[in-house]
């Protein structure tokens, strides 16, 4: 059947999912986390010179209060899926002889995710969005065997007791954006410069984490559909007739975008070089206890690409300083705005994880996509930021990108964008806004864009109409 109707909208499958994506730590300024200082990410915020901005997330969106108020701005969006991601940090503060999850934090996500399903709404929960309980990272994070250990019995415990809520698990949040941040730049905790032992071992530890996360889930509700959020970036070289370009592109391709997801479909940690074969780094790469085939659905972040460039001064780094060249438009942080590169991503570089080892689609999720601009954060009343025609381009563009991958077969079942409000976006702060929803965050009043209007009409309508199409052709 083809998408494309006579009188030129697109429309989109029936009982396609609409959502918004968010993070717990991004928006909830859940007042345990901020007096307590109860995640890395808490301390590594608090400290004067690692967010960009000077800002932090004890506040943020006080979603922890104001979330009724927010899900019924969900219901005049017409979204009928919400990601939210649990606050491990608070569910879990303190080690205890008997395994325990804070029964305050507990209660909480139950009222939440109690309130969407009353909505109507089917919920994405994931369980490691990029914050650690500090008195695990305190104790050498992922790197020390204990933090699996911890992470896996949170999984049973969130899985029992908040399964009923819950439609997909999603075990880790871009675990590569996650290792590169932190042990390669060094501008997220733990703040690793160009640690590769380190990273090597994250991301094993991750795999680990995924898998063992995956089979408790399963063993808790057998029926839940399990997965982790893949962050997808297309690599382009500076110079395609540079062969040094090209290695370096070929290197972040595979570190980056496919060493997690082979891992998962093969069962097997192999890197694209030759890691060493002195212990420990030997025992990094091999095969994972039980990870083979460990996903349900196929979850995609997208957002931009990057283009890559050989440095004299800086070797084919596998993880990579970008080369700072753009040549399409920008949005903020830099962001070049490329939607060709989802439908791309779509049909070519995901198609070998598109089926399961039995020969099935997968269903595939986009679970974020969106761009910031960059407004200060103490800005209040006034009419900023609201006209985001930038926004709206991006939208209609990744989703006309969308729907012809659709159009094409690939087996997309939902769009999540990101995000439903301006949040805390990590070292870069407070200044990047990815909402829909504008905040201003002295009075923490909430405002729509014109691009939560478009949104809600495209989704009221499952379809984008013609007048949104001719936007394209600016
Ligand atoms: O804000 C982040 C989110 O936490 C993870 N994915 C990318 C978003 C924008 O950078």
């Amino acid at each position: 059947m083809s998408i494309i109707s006579n009188n030129s909208s697109i429309n989109f499958p029936d009982g396609f999912l609409w959502g918004v994506s968010t993070s717990a730590f991004q928006i909830e300024g859940c007042p345990a986390e901020s007096s307590c200082r109860l995640s890395d990410w808490s301390h590594w915020a608090a400290r004067n010179d690692k967010i960009k901005d000077g800002s932090n997330a004890d506040s943020a969106c006080e979603f922890y209060w104001r979330y009724p108020q927010d899900l019924e701005l969900c219901a005049q969006l017409n979204v009928n899926c919400f990601r939210l991601s649990l606050n491990w940090p608070v569910l879990r503060p303190a080690q205890t002889e008997q395994f325990a999850l804070d029964r305050e934090a507990l209660a909480y996500y139950k009222k939440l995710l109690a309130s969407i399903k009353e909505r109507g709404m089917k919920t994405f929960v994931t369980l490691f969005h990029f914050c650690l309980p500090n008195w695990l990272s305190e104790v050498g994070g992922w790197n020390n065997p204990l933090t699996g250990k911890e992470f896996a019995l949170y999984a049973e415990a969130v899985a029992s007791e908040l399964g009923p809520f819950v439609d997909y698990w999603l075990t880790l949040n871009e675990p590569l954006v996650y290792v590169y941040r932190g042990y390669i730049n060094g501008d997220w905790p733990p703040g690793y410069s160009r640690n590769y032992l380190l990273a090597f071992q994250t991301i094993r530890a991750l795999l680990e984490a995924h898998s063992a996360a995956y089979r408790v889930i399963h063993s808790v509700c057998p029926q839940a559909q399990v997965s982790y959020v893949i962050h997808w970036r297309p690599f382009e070289p500076k110079n395609w007739f540079n062969p040094l370009d090209q290695i370096v592109r070929f290197y972040r391709n595979q570190v980056f975008n496919h060493l997690f997801p082979r891992a998962v479909d093969t069962g097997i940690l192999e890197f694209p070089f030759p890691i060493g074969s002195d212990p420990p780094v030997r025992e990094i790469a091999g095969p994972v206890d039980g990870l083979k085939g460990t996903i349900d659905f196929l979850a995609l972040n997208y957002y931009t690409r990057e283009i890559c460039e050989f440095k004299w001064s800086c070797p084919p780094d596998v993880f990579g300083v970008q080369s700072g060249v753009k040549r399409l438009e920008t949005a903020g942080l830099g962001w070049e705005i490329y939607a060709d590169g989802l439908y791309y991503l779509l049909v070519e570089d995901i198609a070998p994880y598109r089926y399961s080892a039995g020969g099935q689609p997968r269903d595939i999720f986009i679970t974020e996509n969106g761009m910031a601009d960059e407004f200060s954060s103490d800005l209040n009343d006034g009419d900023w930021s609201l006209d985001d025609n930038q926004r709206i381009f991006y939208l209609v563009a990744h989703l006309v990108a969308l729907a012809k991958a659709i159009a094409d077969g690939v087996n997309v079942k939902g769009y999540l964008h990101w995000s439903l409000l301006d949040n805390f976006e990590w070292s870069d702060g407070l200044c990047p806004r990815f909402g829909l929803v504008r905040v201003s965050y002295p009075s923490q009043e909430r405002v729509f864009r014109k691009s939560a209007r478009i949104y809600a009409d495209i989704i009221a309508g499952n379809k984008i109409a013609p007048a949104l199409l001719a936007l394209m052709t600016r």
